[in-house]
Protein backbone atom coordinates (compact mmCIF):
# COMPACT_ATOMS: atom_id res chain seq x y z
CA UNK A 1 0.00 0.00 0.00
CA UNK A 2 1.43 3.42 -1.20
CA UNK A 3 2.35 5.91 1.47
CA UNK A 4 -1.16 8.39 1.89
CA UNK A 5 0.82 11.03 0.91
CA UNK A 6 2.11 9.35 -1.87
CA UNK A 7 -1.22 8.39 -3.09
CA UNK A 8 -3.30 11.67 -1.86
CA UNK A 9 -0.87 13.91 -4.54
CA UNK A 10 -0.86 11.19 -7.25
CA UNK A 11 -4.68 11.33 -6.82
CA UNK A 12 -4.31 14.99 -7.09
CA UNK A 13 -2.09 15.10 -10.12
CA UNK A 14 -4.30 13.34 -12.22
CA UNK A 15 -7.47 15.29 -11.39
CA UNK A 16 -5.50 18.73 -11.63
CA UNK A 17 -3.99 16.94 -14.96
CA UNK A 18 -7.76 16.64 -16.22
CA UNK A 19 -9.23 20.29 -15.00
CA UNK A 20 -6.24 22.07 -16.42
CA UNK A 21 -6.59 20.12 -19.68
CA UNK A 22 -10.05 20.37 -19.74
CA UNK A 23 -10.08 24.11 -19.05
CA UNK A 24 -7.55 24.49 -21.89
CA UNK A 25 -9.93 22.42 -24.17
CA UNK A 26 -12.88 24.80 -23.21
CA UNK A 27 -10.84 27.94 -24.31
CA UNK A 28 -9.28 26.47 -27.55
CA UNK A 29 -12.81 25.96 -28.42
CA UNK A 30 -13.87 29.24 -28.19
CA UNK A 31 -10.93 30.18 -30.28
CA UNK A 32 -11.76 27.67 -33.19
CA UNK A 33 -9.42 25.07 -32.50
CA UNK A 34 -11.52 22.18 -31.76
CA UNK A 35 -13.22 20.35 -34.56
CA UNK A 36 -16.50 18.95 -33.47
CA UNK A 37 -17.89 18.35 -29.78
CA UNK A 38 -16.58 18.74 -26.82
CA UNK A 39 -17.57 18.05 -23.13
CA UNK A 40 -15.92 18.72 -20.44
CA UNK A 41 -15.18 16.54 -17.44
CA UNK A 42 -15.05 19.66 -15.23
CA UNK A 43 -16.51 19.00 -11.29
CA UNK A 44 -16.39 14.85 -12.22
CA UNK A 45 -12.23 14.69 -12.14
CA UNK A 46 -12.55 12.93 -8.93
CA UNK A 47 -14.61 9.15 -10.67
CA UNK A 48 -12.04 8.74 -13.57
CA UNK A 49 -9.21 9.37 -11.34
CA UNK A 50 -9.96 6.97 -8.39
CA UNK A 51 -11.25 3.96 -10.69
CA UNK A 52 -8.55 4.62 -12.93
CA UNK A 53 -5.23 4.51 -10.50
CA UNK A 54 -6.55 0.62 -9.83
CA UNK A 55 -6.20 -0.27 -13.28
CA UNK A 56 -3.05 -1.91 -15.38
CA UNK A 57 -2.42 -0.90 -19.04
CA UNK A 58 -3.71 -4.55 -19.58
CA UNK A 59 -7.55 -3.15 -18.09
CA UNK A 60 -9.73 -2.20 -20.20
CA UNK A 61 -12.09 1.28 -20.33
CA UNK A 62 -15.24 1.87 -22.34
CA UNK A 63 -16.20 5.25 -22.30
CA UNK A 64 -18.21 8.16 -23.60
CA UNK A 65 -19.13 11.31 -25.53
CA UNK A 66 -17.70 12.88 -21.59
CA UNK A 67 -14.14 10.78 -21.88
CA UNK A 68 -11.45 13.05 -21.88
CA UNK A 69 -10.96 12.10 -18.17
CA UNK A 70 -10.73 8.88 -18.67
CA UNK A 71 -8.48 9.02 -21.38
CA UNK A 72 -6.15 10.79 -19.17
CA UNK A 73 -6.66 8.93 -16.06
CA UNK A 74 -6.07 5.66 -18.13
CA UNK A 75 -2.64 6.82 -19.39
CA UNK A 76 -3.14 8.84 -22.59
CA UNK A 77 -0.57 11.83 -22.77
CA UNK A 78 -2.46 15.10 -22.74
CA UNK A 79 -0.52 16.28 -25.69
CA UNK A 80 -2.65 13.29 -27.84
CA UNK A 81 -5.65 13.71 -26.47
CA UNK A 82 -5.46 17.67 -27.00
CA UNK A 83 -4.20 17.12 -30.82
CA UNK A 84 -7.30 14.84 -31.30
CA UNK A 85 -9.50 17.15 -30.92
CA UNK A 86 -7.55 19.68 -33.00
CA UNK A 87 -7.92 17.32 -35.69
CA UNK A 88 -3.91 17.04 -35.64
CA UNK A 89 -1.69 14.18 -36.65
CA UNK A 90 -0.24 13.78 -32.72
CA UNK A 91 -3.67 12.74 -31.55
CA UNK A 92 -4.48 9.63 -30.17
CA UNK A 93 -6.28 8.53 -33.14
CA UNK A 94 -4.60 10.38 -35.57
CA UNK A 95 -6.76 13.32 -36.03
CA UNK A 96 -9.45 11.26 -37.50
CA UNK A 97 -11.65 10.78 -34.30
CA UNK A 98 -11.74 13.87 -32.44
CA UNK A 99 -13.25 14.00 -28.91
CA UNK A 100 -15.56 11.46 -29.01
CA UNK A 101 -13.42 8.96 -30.77
CA UNK A 102 -10.08 8.80 -28.09
CA UNK A 103 -8.56 5.35 -28.72
CA UNK A 104 -5.46 4.27 -27.52
CA UNK A 105 -5.26 0.27 -26.84
CA UNK A 106 -1.91 -0.14 -26.06
CA UNK A 107 -3.07 1.77 -22.68
CA UNK A 108 -6.16 0.33 -22.25
CA UNK A 109 -8.23 2.84 -23.43
CA UNK A 110 -10.28 1.19 -25.42
CA UNK A 111 -12.42 4.11 -26.90
CA UNK A 112 -14.93 7.05 -25.88
CA UNK A 113 -17.96 7.22 -27.83
CA UNK A 114 -20.81 9.44 -28.83
CA UNK A 115 -23.37 6.41 -28.66
CA UNK A 116 -24.90 6.70 -25.16
CA UNK A 117 -25.02 2.69 -23.92
CA UNK A 118 -23.17 0.61 -25.68
CA UNK A 119 -19.77 0.93 -24.10
CA UNK A 120 -21.89 -0.78 -20.96
CA UNK A 121 -21.88 -3.71 -23.67
CA UNK A 122 -18.34 -3.37 -24.39
CA UNK A 123 -17.01 -3.41 -21.01
CA UNK A 124 -19.14 -7.00 -20.56
CA UNK A 125 -17.49 -8.06 -23.92
CA UNK A 126 -14.17 -7.26 -22.20
CA UNK A 127 -14.96 -9.26 -19.12
CA UNK A 128 -16.35 -12.22 -20.92
CA UNK A 129 -12.95 -12.00 -23.33
CA UNK A 130 -10.35 -11.74 -19.97
CA UNK A 131 -12.26 -14.62 -18.26
CA UNK A 132 -11.99 -16.92 -21.73
CA UNK A 133 -8.66 -16.34 -22.16
CA UNK A 134 -7.46 -16.20 -18.50
CA UNK A 135 -5.71 -12.76 -18.61
CA UNK A 136 -7.13 -11.37 -15.03
CA UNK A 137 -7.86 -7.79 -16.96
CA UNK A 138 -10.98 -6.13 -15.92
CA UNK A 139 -13.38 -4.26 -18.48
CA UNK A 140 -14.68 -1.31 -16.84
CA UNK A 141 -17.42 0.95 -18.58
CA UNK A 142 -18.14 4.71 -17.86
CA UNK A 143 -21.34 5.90 -18.62
CA UNK A 144 -23.88 8.52 -17.01
CA UNK A 145 -26.93 8.17 -15.42
CA UNK A 146 -29.02 8.81 -18.87
CA UNK A 147 -27.02 5.53 -20.50
CA UNK A 148 -28.52 3.43 -17.50
CA UNK A 149 -32.00 3.93 -18.45
CA UNK A 150 -30.96 3.10 -22.21
CA UNK A 151 -31.32 -1.37 -22.48
CA UNK A 152 -27.48 -1.56 -22.73
CA UNK A 153 -27.35 -1.49 -19.03
CA UNK A 154 -29.74 -4.13 -18.53
CA UNK A 155 -28.18 -6.51 -20.89
CA UNK A 156 -24.56 -6.08 -20.36
CA UNK A 157 -25.37 -5.78 -16.38
CA UNK A 158 -27.16 -9.24 -16.56
CA UNK A 159 -24.87 -10.80 -18.85
CA UNK A 160 -21.78 -9.96 -16.57
CA UNK A 161 -24.08 -11.07 -13.73
CA UNK A 162 -24.42 -14.82 -14.84
CA UNK A 163 -21.47 -14.68 -16.11
CA UNK A 164 -19.74 -13.57 -13.17
CA UNK A 165 -17.61 -11.52 -15.34
CA UNK A 166 -14.57 -8.98 -13.71
CA UNK A 167 -16.29 -5.98 -15.30
CA UNK A 168 -16.68 -2.72 -13.07
CA UNK A 169 -19.81 -0.90 -13.99
CA UNK A 170 -19.28 2.62 -13.23
CA UNK A 171 -22.11 5.35 -13.06
CA UNK A 172 -21.44 8.67 -13.31
CA UNK A 173 -24.44 10.20 -11.91
CA UNK A 174 -24.63 13.69 -12.40
CA UNK A 175 -28.60 14.14 -12.03
CA UNK A 176 -29.14 15.59 -15.51
CA UNK A 177 -28.72 13.74 -19.35
CA UNK A 178 -28.24 16.55 -20.98
CA UNK A 179 -31.19 18.74 -19.84
CA UNK A 180 -33.53 16.03 -18.82
CA UNK A 181 -33.52 15.86 -14.81
CA UNK A 182 -32.85 11.76 -13.25
CA UNK A 183 -35.81 12.47 -11.17
CA UNK A 184 -37.67 13.29 -14.66
CA UNK A 185 -36.43 10.05 -16.42
CA UNK A 186 -36.10 7.69 -13.61
CA UNK A 187 -38.62 6.06 -10.90
CA UNK A 188 -35.95 5.79 -8.69
CA UNK A 189 -32.46 8.13 -8.87
CA UNK A 190 -30.19 5.74 -7.11
CA UNK A 191 -29.07 3.61 -10.08
CA UNK A 192 -26.90 1.52 -7.08
CA UNK A 193 -30.24 0.06 -6.24
CA UNK A 194 -30.47 -1.81 -9.81
CA UNK A 195 -27.89 -3.96 -9.03
CA UNK A 196 -29.62 -5.93 -6.54
CA UNK A 197 -32.01 -6.76 -10.10
CA UNK A 198 -28.94 -8.86 -11.13
CA UNK A 199 -27.72 -9.96 -7.83
CA UNK A 200 -24.65 -8.35 -7.48
CA UNK A 201 -23.55 -6.00 -5.23
CA UNK A 202 -24.31 -2.58 -5.84
CA UNK A 203 -22.60 0.67 -4.47
CA UNK A 204 -23.26 4.32 -3.77
CA UNK A 205 -20.55 6.43 -3.01
CA UNK A 206 -19.63 10.44 -3.24
CA UNK A 207 -18.22 10.68 -6.52
CA UNK A 208 -16.46 13.95 -5.74
CA UNK A 209 -14.45 12.69 -2.87
CA UNK A 210 -11.42 10.95 -4.75
CA UNK A 211 -10.39 8.88 -1.54
CA UNK A 212 -14.11 7.07 -1.42
CA UNK A 213 -13.86 6.37 -4.81
CA UNK A 214 -10.76 4.74 -4.33
CA UNK A 215 -11.35 3.11 -2.47
CA UNK A 216 -14.64 1.60 -3.19
CA UNK A 217 -13.49 0.85 -6.62
CA UNK A 218 -10.50 -1.07 -5.02
CA UNK A 219 -12.82 -3.29 -3.42
CA UNK A 220 -14.89 -3.93 -6.64
CA UNK A 221 -11.84 -4.33 -8.82
CA UNK A 222 -10.47 -6.84 -6.34
CA UNK A 223 -13.72 -9.04 -6.54
CA UNK A 224 -13.47 -8.85 -10.15
CA UNK A 225 -9.56 -10.10 -10.15
CA UNK A 226 -10.98 -12.81 -7.49
CA UNK A 227 -13.09 -14.08 -9.73
CA UNK A 228 -15.92 -13.14 -7.85
CA UNK A 229 -18.03 -11.12 -10.17
CA UNK A 230 -19.22 -7.51 -11.47
CA UNK A 231 -19.71 -4.61 -9.77
CA UNK A 232 -22.21 -1.48 -9.95
CA UNK A 233 -20.45 1.44 -8.56
CA UNK A 234 -22.42 4.65 -8.31
CA UNK A 235 -20.73 7.77 -8.07
CA UNK A 236 -22.34 11.01 -7.55
CA UNK A 237 -21.50 13.37 -9.21
CA UNK A 238 -22.17 17.16 -11.04
CA UNK A 239 -21.12 18.93 -13.89
CA UNK A 240 -20.45 21.90 -13.45
CA UNK A 241 -20.14 23.27 -16.90
CA UNK A 242 -23.00 23.16 -19.86
CA UNK A 243 -23.49 19.87 -21.29
CA UNK A 244 -21.28 20.87 -23.92
CA UNK A 245 -18.76 23.54 -24.98
CA UNK A 246 -20.77 26.74 -27.03
CA UNK A 247 -24.05 25.65 -25.41
CA UNK A 248 -25.96 27.88 -22.61
CA UNK A 249 -27.42 27.60 -19.36
CA UNK A 250 -30.81 27.55 -20.15
CA UNK A 251 -32.42 27.48 -16.83
CA UNK A 252 -33.01 23.31 -16.86
CA UNK A 253 -31.02 23.87 -13.12
CA UNK A 254 -30.91 26.16 -10.41
CA UNK A 255 -27.93 28.53 -10.22
CA UNK A 256 -28.05 27.43 -6.55
CA UNK A 257 -27.61 23.72 -7.13
CA UNK A 258 -24.35 24.62 -9.66
CA UNK A 259 -22.99 27.11 -6.99
CA UNK A 260 -23.21 24.45 -3.97
CA UNK A 261 -22.03 21.51 -6.05
CA UNK A 262 -18.58 24.31 -7.07
CA UNK A 263 -18.42 24.31 -3.25
CA UNK A 264 -17.91 20.82 -3.45
CA UNK A 265 -14.83 21.02 -6.05
CA UNK A 266 -13.08 17.28 -6.29
CA UNK A 267 -9.54 19.27 -5.99
CA UNK A 268 -10.54 21.07 -3.05
CA UNK A 269 -12.37 18.68 -1.38
CA UNK A 270 -8.81 16.70 -1.39
CA UNK A 271 -6.79 19.27 -0.19
CA UNK A 272 -9.53 19.93 2.78
CA UNK A 273 -9.25 16.09 3.49
CA UNK A 274 -5.52 15.97 3.89
CA UNK A 275 -5.05 19.11 5.34
CA UNK A 276 -8.01 18.08 8.34
CA UNK A 277 -5.88 14.56 8.44
CA UNK A 278 -2.46 16.62 8.57
CA UNK A 279 -1.02 14.88 5.54
CA UNK A 280 -0.02 17.59 3.70
CA UNK A 281 -1.21 21.35 3.23
CA UNK A 282 -1.24 23.84 0.47
CA UNK A 283 2.54 24.03 -0.50
CA UNK A 284 2.64 20.65 -1.54
CA UNK A 285 -0.76 20.60 -3.73
CA UNK A 286 0.63 24.02 -5.09
CA UNK A 287 3.74 22.63 -6.41
CA UNK A 288 1.85 19.77 -7.95
CA UNK A 289 -0.74 21.87 -9.24
CA UNK A 290 2.05 24.60 -11.16
CA UNK A 291 3.86 21.57 -12.50
CA UNK A 292 0.80 20.13 -14.33
CA UNK A 293 0.00 23.84 -15.26
CA UNK A 294 3.45 23.87 -16.84
CA UNK A 295 2.37 20.45 -18.18
CA UNK A 296 -0.65 21.53 -20.25
CA UNK A 297 0.48 24.73 -21.39
CA UNK A 298 3.77 22.20 -23.59
CA UNK A 299 1.00 20.28 -24.70
CA UNK A 300 -0.88 22.46 -26.13
CA UNK A 301 1.99 24.02 -27.92
CA UNK A 302 2.86 20.31 -28.69
CA UNK A 303 -0.70 19.80 -30.43
CA UNK A 304 -1.10 23.28 -32.35
CA UNK A 305 2.72 22.40 -33.60
CA UNK A 306 1.22 18.97 -34.97
CA UNK A 307 0.50 19.07 -38.90
CA UNK A 308 -3.33 18.25 -40.45
CA UNK A 309 -3.23 15.30 -41.75
CA UNK A 310 -3.09 15.39 -45.55
CA UNK A 311 -5.88 14.82 -47.54
CA UNK A 312 -3.99 11.47 -49.27
CA UNK A 313 -3.85 9.70 -46.12
CA UNK A 314 -7.99 10.32 -45.34
CA UNK A 315 -8.07 6.33 -45.79
CA UNK A 316 -5.04 5.08 -43.51
CA UNK A 317 -5.88 4.43 -39.45
CA UNK A 318 -9.66 4.04 -39.90
CA UNK A 319 -9.54 0.38 -40.13
CA UNK A 320 -7.63 -2.02 -38.56
CA UNK A 321 -4.31 -3.56 -41.12
CA UNK A 322 -3.59 -6.71 -40.71
CA UNK A 323 0.17 -7.35 -40.64
CA UNK A 324 1.55 -9.73 -43.88
C1 LIG B 1 -28.04 6.16 -28.16
C2 LIG B 1 -28.04 7.66 -28.00
N1 LIG B 1 -29.17 8.29 -27.65
C3 LIG B 1 -29.19 9.63 -27.47
C4 LIG B 1 -28.04 10.37 -27.69
C5 LIG B 1 -28.06 11.89 -27.52
N2 LIG B 1 -27.32 12.25 -26.29
C6 LIG B 1 -26.07 12.72 -26.35
S1 LIG B 1 -25.44 13.05 -24.83
C7 LIG B 1 -26.87 12.57 -24.09
C8 LIG B 1 -27.03 12.64 -22.60
C9 LIG B 1 -26.32 11.55 -21.93
O1 LIG B 1 -26.48 11.71 -20.55
P1 LIG B 1 -25.67 10.85 -19.53
O2 LIG B 1 -25.58 9.44 -20.00
O3 LIG B 1 -26.25 11.08 -18.19
O4 LIG B 1 -24.20 11.47 -19.61
P2 LIG B 1 -23.70 12.94 -19.26
O5 LIG B 1 -23.80 13.75 -20.52
O6 LIG B 1 -24.55 13.48 -18.17
O7 LIG B 1 -22.29 12.75 -18.84
C10 LIG B 1 -27.82 12.16 -25.03
C11 LIG B 1 -29.15 11.67 -24.71
C12 LIG B 1 -26.88 9.67 -28.09
N3 LIG B 1 -25.74 10.33 -28.29
N4 LIG B 1 -26.89 8.33 -28.20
Amino acid sequence: MEAELDLVLRLYRTMAAIRLTEERLAQSHQAGLVHGACHTYVGEEAVATGVCAHLTMRDSVFSTHRGHGHALAKGVPMAEVMAELYGRELGCSQGRGGSMHLFKPEVGLMGTSGIVGPCILQATGAGYSSKLMKTGAVGVAFFGDGASNNGAFHEGLNLAAIYKLPVLFVCENNMYATEVPMSYAAGNTDVYMRAAGYNIPGIKVDGNNVLAVYEAAGTAIKRARAGEGPTLLECKTYRTRVHAEGMKESGYRPMEEIAAWKARDPLKLLREQAMRDEICGDPEFDEVHSSVAGQVAAAHKQAVESPYPEGRDALSHVYYEVQA
